[in-house]
């Protein structure tokens, strides 16, 4: 750890005090957007570890302009699992203040990490597509989310998630994928069935939490500055690999996040540890 470490002494352990309202919010509407779960000091010492992380594993990415014309490689950039190859972005990504939240939002008294990773959404990157994460995961259970933390003030022209909310209550809805076909898909489910689409600024700080049922996405990123975020996937501990949820040419889904762990086991690699437990 080097002299002018700005995470020294930060270890999230305090308790991030939720309401009802928020957990109310999160379990009808699928989403909630948290205000203030970190200091900006925290942000702003745990930033510069998580993009040295990432920049290191972006060194030989090609320019956007370079990059082939498919759905998901001008969408953002992203990379996996920044928690092993630095202790203080684990101190982060691990710390008891994230695992309560979402272990408190789902009602559960354990939680485990999935995986983490940043999405770096560059200039001139295009949308997010509408889509749903739990029909990829092997991992059938209402008790599956993601916590999405901007590293910078997430504006509206940079992309931050949006949600079509309520859509976590149908479970799976529609194709597998981030793709056109997933944006065209869900995007007449949306219109059609009149659905809220929740879209906010987020600024460093604040988080959002979302369903791995929920529809959503993200805009391109049109603001000339690049969108750091990390995204935290967290679920009940006692869950079993279960892949019924993802497309049968998909199955079995054996994830390496997990441990490589087979249908019918329990999800308990140590790769994914527990990071909350309620006493
Ligand atoms: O950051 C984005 O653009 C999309 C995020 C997302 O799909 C997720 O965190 O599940």
């Amino acid at each position: 750890m080097n002299d002018d470490d700005q995470t020294d002494g930060m270890d999230l352990a305090s308790p991030y005090s939720l309401s009802a309202e928020d957990v109310w919010h999160y379990r009808e509407n699928g989403h909630v957007h948290l205000r203030g779960v970190c200091t900006k000091e925290e942000i702003s010492g745990y930033r510069a570890v998580l993009k040295s992380v990432t920049a290191e594993r972006f060194a030989g990415a090609s320019k956007m302009s370079d990059r082939p014309e498919d759905d998901f490689s001008r969408v953002f950039m992203q990379t996996f699992n920044l928690r092993e190859a630095d202790e203080r972005a684990a101190k982060f990504i691990q710390s008891p203040r994230f695992g309560k939240i979402a272990a408190d939002l789902m009602g559960v008294d354990a939680v485990r990490i999935y995986y983490d990773k940043a999405m770096f959404k560059e200039p001139e990157s295009r949308i997010t597509p509408w889509h749903q994460d739990g029909p990829h995961w092997p991992l059938c259970s209402d008790h599956v989310l993601t916590m999405w933390i901007p590293l910078v003030d997430a504006t509206i022209d940079m992309g931050p998630p949006r949600f079509a909310s309520g859509t976590h209550k149908n479970r799976v809805i529609g194709p597998k994928g981030i793709h056109c076909d997933s944006e065209s898909f869900f995007g007449d489910y949306i219109r059609s069935n009149r659905i809220p689409v929740v879209e906010e600024e987020i600024p460093a700080g604040d988080a959002t939490l979302h369903s791995h049922w929920v529809v959503h996405g993200a805009r391109a990123n049109t603001s000339g500055r690049v969108r750091e975020a990390l995204g935290i996937t967290f679920y009940a501990d006692g869950l079993l690999i279960d892949d019924s949820a993802c497309s049968e040419e998909n199955q079995p889904v054996i994830d390496a996040n997990l441990g490589n762990r087979r249908p019918g086991q329990r999800a308990d690699h140590p790769r994914n540890q527990v990071v909350f437990v309620r006493s």
